[in-house]
């Protein structure tokens, strides 16, 4: 193997482990990292390790504890510029140069204002030999949430959609089980890779959900819950509300619901930001994102019914799709899960790209991405 051979195994490695992080490292990015010598022509992995929940300790000092002396002399991947800024511990990149690590190979620069290059040159000032770019595009997807924060000032949005054969999410003032109980596992194991889950209101009055991750030894795993709630219509005893100290609930009201009736939600631990309204009297979308990525939130999985799709998608927000489809038809009149907005949106090679399909139990996945 080549010198660059290696630095772009040991960098899909360091990616492979910074997706362990996905959904838990919230407000921080999830990295990875690895620390390797060279044994005659072989790489050898000393060190790894990848941000721990709650976005601290950061990738690199996990590797570099696991290294321990082997750091001294070797190379460092990191699927983000290591950090220039004193937080709870000292940054990165002089933690990285203390282990006396003597080349980086780093994927992207960080575009949070107190890193941004600094920590690059950090690691040059200090003669380090610093490659950047390796798998930019690859790592650019696994820090899409946090990238998307920082510079759109929203977090990243995945829709999820369950349709019929013949295209209905359900029928009006009925439950109905569309998709299998695999699809229903595998929406399970995307929750707890998104940092919060959002529906609209609607979906709390008609279906009362918990929205958590019920895979086996997964529950701890489950996200921030956002109900979308322009005039504050969430029952007080639902189950969101009702199990809010185990799993955080929050809701966005707009700018006219009473204070009395916010503070009752908070007396029970619920979470409430308002946010402006749109034309329609509905909460404004991006108005809503922003506030959930002041607060902190990477990405969301967005699993309210057409309604809420169709406005994500008007607000041209939508970051990727997964359209769920049975092999059911309902053979009736019930509500269309693909409205016009999100069809077009969908439907517009310019914007959207089918990057795979999957079958799921008796369903089809079709996964969208957004171009660009
Ligand atoms: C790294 N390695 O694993 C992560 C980094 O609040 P703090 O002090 O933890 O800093 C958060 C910032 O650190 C975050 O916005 C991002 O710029 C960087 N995250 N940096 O070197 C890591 N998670
Ligand atoms: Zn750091």
């Amino acid at each position: 193997m080549d010198g660059a051979t290696i630095d772009q195994a040991m960098m899909r490695h360091a990616l492979v482990l910074a997706k362990r992080g996905l959904g838990r490292t919230w407000p921080n990015p999830t990295v990875g990292a690895v620390i390797w010598q060279i044994e005659g022509v072989q790489p050898i992995i000393v060190g790894r390790g990848f941000t721990q929940p709650g976005g601290r300790p950061h990738a690199e000092t996990q590797a570099i504890a696991v290294a321990g002396e082997a750091a001294r002399g070797a190379s460092i991947a990191v699927t983000l510029e290591p950090c220039a800024h004193h937080g709870k511990t000292p940054p990165c990149a002089e933690a990285i140069v203390a282990a006396g690590i003597v080349r980086v190979v780093s994927a992207l620069e960080d575009p949070d204002p107190r890193v941004k290059g600094g920590g690059h040159a950090i690691l040059r000032n200090a003669d380090l030999d610093v490659s950047i770019g390796v798998l930019a595009e690859e790592a650019r997807a696994v820090n899409l949430g946090f990238l998307s924060k920082i510079l759109d000032h929203r977090p990243l949005v995945t829709l999820k959609l369950a349709q019929t054969a013949d295209g209905f999410a359900g029928v009006m003032g009925q439950q109905l089980m569309v998709s299998s109980s695999v699809s229903k596992q595998r929406v399970h194991l995307a929750r707890a890779a998104h940092d919060a889950i959002m529906v609209g209101v609607g979906t709390v009055l008609a279906d009362n959900p918990d929205l958590t991750c019920r895979l086996p030894g997964m529950m701890p795993f489950s996200p921030v819950r956002v109900v979308l709630d322009t005039h504050l219509a969430t029952p007080i005893g639902c189950r969101l509300v009702e199990t809010c100290d185990t799993v955080p609930t929050w809701i966005v009201t707009g700018p006219d619901t009473p204070n009395e009736k916010i503070d009752a939600f908070r007396k029970t631990g619920v979470i409430i930001e308002r946010a402006a309204l749109g034309k329609d009297g509905r909460i404004d979308i991006r108005d809503a994102l922003k506030v959930l990525a002041s607060r902190g939130l990477t990405r969301i999985l967005s699993e309210g019914g057409p309604m809420l799709a169709e406005a994500l998608a008007r607000a041209d927000v939508i970051d990727s799709a997964e359209i769920y489809t049975s092999p059911e038809r309902l053979n009736r009149e019930g509500i269309a899960a693909l409205r016009p907005g999100l069809q077009a949106a969908l439907g517009d090679a310019s914007r959207f790209e089918v990057s795979h399909k999957v079958t799921s139990g008796r369903d089809t996945v079709v996964h969208y991405s957004r171009r660009g």
